[in-house]
């Protein structure tokens, strides 16, 4: 969203990151500005007020840079409704239930065959769901691209972890190819790529989903 925006990494914006399988989320000073020790989170030193501010929740983060620069999110009601639909089934469908799926078939110690095939069927569900609403429309909620399309697209990145086959969605795969070759998103994917490894190992594991997640705080 910040590269599509026109800000630039470096000159605009600065990346910090958060190492969520060592625990970097559970730091007090991260825990400030992400009470629910979940990555994403953003710090603007120019907040609404000229003071700074912090935001967690991808769908909230996109909202604020979209009130901030005035770019993909409509102005008209009607429009805009549409689009806060499609946020939001992301924010509650395809984020929730598709790291369901990549935790029941990758990450889980046992394979528990009810939960892969739940959250798998429920995966290619809400794939279908986005394919059929691409049918007749360029763009998840109409014919512009807005934060609708920039919140679900990193979620299909991971599709092999799903369970899922192109040829079964062709005008989510022709939307999903058209987003993908962006300039701005190219940028956006590759930024700390390198830090990014499977998080299976031991230690990765009891952080994420041991007694670490689960500690008072
Ligand atoms: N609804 C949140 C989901 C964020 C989320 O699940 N982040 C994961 C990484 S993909 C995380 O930070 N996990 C750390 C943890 O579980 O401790 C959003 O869209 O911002």
């Amino acid at each position: 969203m910040l590269e599509e925006c026109g800000l630039r990494l470096g000159r605009d914006w600065q990346v910090h990151a958060v190492n969520i399988g060592q625990g970097d989320q559970f730091k007090p000073d991260f825990l400030k500005i992400s009470p629910n020790n979940r990555i994403p989170a953003l710090v603007d030193s120019d907040g609404p007020d000229g003071k700074p501010i912090s935001i967690f929740e991808s769908g909230a983060i996109l909202l604020y840079l979209a009130a901030k620069t005035g770019k993909f999110l409509p102005k008209s009601d009607r429009a805009k409704f549409k689009v806060l639909e499609w946020l939001m089934f992301q924010m509650g469908g395809v984020g929730p239930m598709l790291g369901q799926a990549h935790h029941f078939r990758i990450y889980a110690p046992e394979k528990i065959e009810y939960a892969i095939n739940r959250y798998t069927n429920e995966a290619k569900r809400l794939y279908g769901v986005m394919d059929k609403q691409l049918e007749n429309q360029k763009f998840i909620a109409g014919n512009q691209y807005t934060i609708a399309d920039i919140a679900i697209f990193p979620w299909l990145r991971s599709w092999q972890n799903q369970g899922i086959d192109w040829a079964d969605y062709p005008h989510l795969k022709a939307w999903f190819d058209k987003i993908a070759a962006r300039p701005a998103v190219q940028r956006g994917v590759a930024v700390l790529a390198d830090a990014r490894k499977p998080l299976t190992d031991d230690k990765s594991r009891d952080i994420l989903f041991g007694k670490t997640q689960y500690e008072k705080r």
